[in-house]
């Protein structure tokens, strides 16, 4: 926190996106709100700032008016304090606020991340790739597991569950293909050098359209580095991903093919068996501070043998967000419920940033097509008939 820049700390570093220091305060904010407001009964914050910090307060354009980083880093350490005492008598039973406030929380962290990577990217800003093609090692043909007609419970309604994963229920998947891993840049690099941005054939009209609006030649976090090629690719929209996956005559993956590529036929909550991540298994948590080759953690492989399904990066699917049958909103209407909106897509996966408790083969994260600045990457898919 020490190394934070004013700008990093105040300004936004994108139009859709609040400055560190926002996301900071509503941290503290909500877990204000619903612990000691809520839960404990307590008061809560002074109103200056909820209306600063609350969800619902301000337009993101006007966040950058901050309260200094002490001020903001003494709200939190208050907050938590009095937190810490309430919990020494807390009842038990609302143990699932807990875990919703918990991930609340490591939401933004990661969000967090994105930021700071936005503000570091536009300090030192990567060229376009054109004219520099680094001599690497070829990159393999595709890669892609089969998967049989499977019938499992996918969905989760576990305590730590959020309200968006479940019900669980019973769904059938019909047989398909799905990559071993996720995209690499060095495959992607051929989808730029066949010309792909400039090729509409591959898009989607939505997706072209959204290209000649905002023409980029690459993904965001691009860097042009052959050390680079065996890691996943990072930083792209929905649109992009699935104008490569057509490109190669494949398709993005549904969220319930996903889902069964990472539990395996007997729907485990994470792709090796019911243990909680750890760091053998996936690249999560921060603890290895950016991407890693796809493949580096065999021992996380999935009963089909996909890898890198948790952690490394989020992966977008063809889904549009959606509540499952039954879906019951939780804490509140609008944490999930007003995103149903049919112009979200579910991303699933988590990503090497996401903290270890986020972090399960049937977590829902979800973002508009076009949004970019996501440590997301893709794999493909295809039916197979
Ligand atoms: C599920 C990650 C899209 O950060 O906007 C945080 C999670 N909801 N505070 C977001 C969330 C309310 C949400 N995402
Ligand atoms: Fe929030």
């Amino acid at each position: 926190m020490a190394q934070l820049t004013p700008s990093e700390y105040g300004q936004q570093a994108h139009a859709d996106f609040s400055p560190v220091g926002w996301h900071l305060g509503h941290i503290a904010f909500t877990e204000s709100l619903w612990i000691l407001e809520h839960l404990a009964g307590q008061n809560g914050s002074p109103s200056a700032y909820r209306r600063l910090f609350a969800a619902d307060g301000l337009p993101k354009a006007e966040r950058q008016n901050l309260p200094d980083l002490a001020t903001v880093l003494d709200y939190l350490a208050q907050v938590r304090q009095r937190v810490w005492e309430y919990l020494e008598t807390a009842p038990l039973q609302q143990e699932r606020l807990w875990w919703w406030l918990l991930q609340h929380e490591s939401q933004h962290a990661e969000t967090i991340s994105w930021v700071l990577a936005m503000h570091r990217r536009a300090q030192h800003p990567v060229p376009t790739s054109s004219g520099q093609s680094p001599v690497v090692a070829a990159v393999n043909g595709p890669d892609m597991v089969s998967i049989p007609r499977t019938t499992v419970q996918l969905g989760y309604g576990g305590v730590e569950a959020l309200d968006n994963e479940g019900p669980a229920a019973t769904v059938t998947v019909e047989p398909f293909w799905i990559d071993r891993y996720p995209v690499t840049c060095g495959a992607y690099r051929r989808f730029m050098e066949a010309g792909g941005y400039y090729c509409p054939d591959w898009w989607s009209t939505e997706g072209w359209a959204w290209l000649q609006a905002h023409p980029v030649q690459q993904p965001f976090y691009w860097s042009g580095q052959a050390a680079m090629e065996q890691h996943p690719v990072c930083g792209v929209s929905w649109y992009e991903a699935d104008a490569y996956a057509r490109w190669l005559g494949n398709r993005l993956p549904t969220e319930a093919e996903w889902e069964v590529a990472a539990r395996g036929q007997h729907g485990c909550l994470y792709p090796w068996g019911e243990d909680g991540p750890d760091i053998s298994r996936c690249n999560h948590h921060h603890q290895m501070g950016q991407t890693t080759p796809v493949g580096s953690y065999p021992q996380g492989c999935s009963a089909w043998g996909c890898e890198d399904m948790l952690g490394n990066v989020w992966e977008w699917t063809a889904t549009c967000f959606a509540g499952y049958a039954g879906f019951m909103a939780y804490p509140y209407q609008g944490y999930s419920q007003a995103y149903f909106d049919g112009r979200h897509r579910v991303l699933r996966g988590g990503s090497w940033a996401t903290r270890r408790w986020a972090l399960r083969s049937s977590f829902r994260n979800w973002y508009h097509p076009h949004m970019r600045q996501v440590f997301a990457g893709f794999r493909c898919a295809h039916s197979a008939v």
